[in-house]
């Protein structure tokens, strides 16, 4: 019975060592170790985490090794204000024409003034579109001058051709849009196709808008699917309302409409988008003159505005009779400039067809758009 009794003590003894002995091992091993799954991995990451936090003390505790001198942090440079990107003079946007005659010029006037000159320097006129029977009058009227003044140097010669064009456009010329002096003020805007009709729209609600004015602008284009989102885009970037019917609307009934509406409202300018179309097509140019005559009742038309690409050269100059005669046209905007070598087109626009050049597009952008002055188209062609 004793023995049975000692024998049952020892094996509780035994139990209770066991679980004390597995329960110090559990809590010796750290959390970290969790991934361990044996005895060597236990002890290879044990070492690991001694060595890291060995590194971790000597870092701490160690004497910086030396004081490094650092410049004091430096003050942020000041940011340089700069201007405004300037605006491109206009001789630099006519910075193509101006080469192109300037070479002729350098070409002809440089091996002195004889018979060859000035048949070079009319060649060279012709070639810029200012056209024939101008060129050639342009031509003879200089030499009589280089003759009176006994002018004999390139400079002096290409002083007195800059005065003779200068004085080729008409100085009397109102070339200011006009404005109606009670109700809304109308421009209608006609020219072929992809001239730049709606760009130079747009570029004038900006214009307008700056000044103050309010503007509506008639999506009489009804023609081409895209012309009215392409305005919508020119009249949200202006601040202009916008009056338009679904595609395939009569245009008339549009510019009608926008008439109202400007009326209504008290708009000071309504401007009319209209297709573009070929001058020879007759049905597509009367249709131009009954949007004229339905603006018309409703009140004055102060502007018709023909759109000349000055790219498409001396063919401008049959699209604008055309359009003078459908249209009524008033002045001519003569787009492109930036792009064409042939600036001379506008002394033949003047010149051959009595219109009045009222405004030059200079590039694509809401800017781009200028007055036309003589003087300064001349000088920026040949200084
Ligand atoms: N470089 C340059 N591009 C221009 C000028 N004016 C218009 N354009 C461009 O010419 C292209 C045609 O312009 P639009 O205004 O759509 O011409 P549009 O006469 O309304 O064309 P349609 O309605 O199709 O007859 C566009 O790419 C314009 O950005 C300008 O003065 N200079
Ligand atoms: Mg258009």
């Amino acid at each position: 019975m004793f023995d049975g009794l000692w024998l049952e003590l020892a094996i509780g003894f035994g139990l209770i060592l066991l679980i004390a002995g597995v329960t110090v091992a559990r809590r010796r091993r750290p959390p970290t170790h969790r991934g361990a799954t044996s005895a060597k991995d236990f002890e290879a990451m044990e070492r690991a985490e001694r060595a890291a936090i060995d590194m971790r003390e000597s870092t701490r505790t160690a004497a910086p090794s030396a004081v490094i001198e650092r410049p004091p942090a430096e003050e942020p440079a000041p940011v340089e204000e700069r201007p405004p990107a300037a605006r491109p003079t206009l001789r630099e946007r006519l910075a193509k024409s101006r080469r192109f005659l300037a070479d002729r010029l350098s070409e002809a006037l440089g091996r002195g003034l004889d018979d060859a000159t000035w048949d070079d320097l009319e060649a060279a006129l012709i070639q810029a579109d200012v056209g024939a029977p101008s060129a050639s009058a342009i031509v003879a009227d200089l030499r009589a001058k280089a003759r009176e003044h006994r002018a004999s140097g390139p400079d002096e010669v290409r002083g007195l051709l800059a005065e003779e064009l200068i004085s080729s456009f008409d100085a009397d010329r109102t070339r200011a849009l006009g404005f109606a002096p009670v109700g809304p003020t109308v421009w209608l805007v006609v020219g072929v196709n992809g001239t730049g009709k709606t760009t130079t729209i747009g570029k004038l609600a900006a214009d307008l808008r700056e000044r103050g004015h309010s503007v509506a602008l008639a999506a009489a284009d009804t023609f081409r699917a895209a012309a009215d989102e392409q305005l919508t885009v020119w009249a949200e970037r202006a601040g202009a309302q916008l009056v338009k019917h679904q595609a395939g609307a009569d245009p008339g009934a549009v510019a009608f409409d926008a008439f109202r509406y400007a009326r209504a409202r008290e708009i000071d300018v309504l401007i009319v988008d209209t297709a573009g179309r070929l001058h020879t097509k007759r049905p597509l140019m009367d249709e131009l003159g009954k949007i004229r005559r339905v603006l018309e009742k409703e009140g004055d038309v102060q502007e018709s505005l023909l759109v000349l690409d000055a790219t498409a050269g001396q063919n401008g100059l049959s699209q604008a009779r055309e359009f003078a005669s459908a249209a009524g046209v008033t002045g001519a905007v003569l787009t492109k400039l930036d792009g064409s070598a042939k600036g001379g087109i506008a002394l033949a626009i003047e010149q051959d067809l009595g219109l009045p050049i009222k405004l030059i597009g200079v590039g694509e952008g809401v800017d781009d758009l200028e007055p036309f002055d003589p003087k300064s188209f001349v000088d920026a062609l040949l200084a």
